[in-house]
């Protein structure tokens, strides 16, 4: 697979595999997002080097009528192509990748709702901590023994669409769950929801993470949970 059929085809599975990711639409936008910023981060240093190397004032140098001059916008450098190139160039290449983002932010954003999603949980974040509670008098499987208590942590069946109301009691804080690619604010007096679909990770006995990542006072960086991920028999 060339390189430039991967920078133009959305769908690569095989790339994002590498990346160690979990779906090959999120991959191949990953990876786009990262080429092209190395494209574009090369071309903007390989620009500065050389103009920093090639119009550096050199002693005896006569100063030129176009100067820089404190305050005066030097009108005589204007190059029209130029201003085109990396006004339009932009421009398209933010369009492409906008227009990129769109199919994985429709699938974020097309939460299941509480029918839908065979595992629905309440979170709520305090200072410092997580709360976990399952909605719709969800029966708890045989097979969960996992967590002792419903703060900080929380069990979920393999292969199942789990979704997650998230809310706060006291300030600011965000549910994080790496592992699984999604992250919500919790924001106290509004509910958010975010949702997993836990057959992208692999059911084991160890737990997956659960982060803050909104800065929430002084043992923000304590505010850990875990989450398993269990195989059900009847799920
Ligand atoms: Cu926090």
């Amino acid at each position: 697979m060339s390189i430039i059929s991967d920078l133009i085809y959305f769908d690569n599975p095989a790339i994002w595999d590498s990346f160690g990711g979990t779906s090959s639409g999120i991959g191949g936008l990953t990876w786009q997002m990262f080429i092209w910023s190395v494209i574009v981060g090369l071309l903007v240093i390989t620009w500065l080097i050389y103009n920093l190397i090639f119009f550096r004032h050199k002693e005896g140098d006569p100063e030129p009528k176009d100067a820089l001059k404190a305050g005066v916008f030097p009108h005589e450098r204007g190059d029209v192509k130029i201003e085109l190139t990396w006004t339009i160039a932009p421009l398209i290449l933010v369009s492409w990748l906008t227009f990129l983002s769109l199919a994985p932010l429709d699938y974020m954003w097309d939460i299941p709702d509480n029918e839908e999603a065979d595992v629905t949980v309440e979170v709520t974040a305090g200072s410092w901590y997580w709360g976990f509670e399952y909605a719709n008098d969800y029966e708890k499987p045989d097979e969960f023994t996992k967590c002792s208590s419903n703060i900080n942590c929380l069990e979920v069946p393999a292969n199942s669409i789990i979704r997650f109301n998230v809310t706060s009691v006291d300030n600011l804080h965000a549910f994080y769950l790496p592992d699984m690619g999604i992250k919500q604010d919790a924001v106290p007096g509004l509910n958010t929801a975010t949702w997993v679909d836990t057959s992208i990770v692999s059911a084991r006995d160890e737990p997956y993470r659960i982060y803050c990542t909104e800065y929430c006072g002084n043992s923000h960086s304590q505010m850990l949970a875990e989450i398993y991920v269990t195989e059900v028999s009847n799920a």
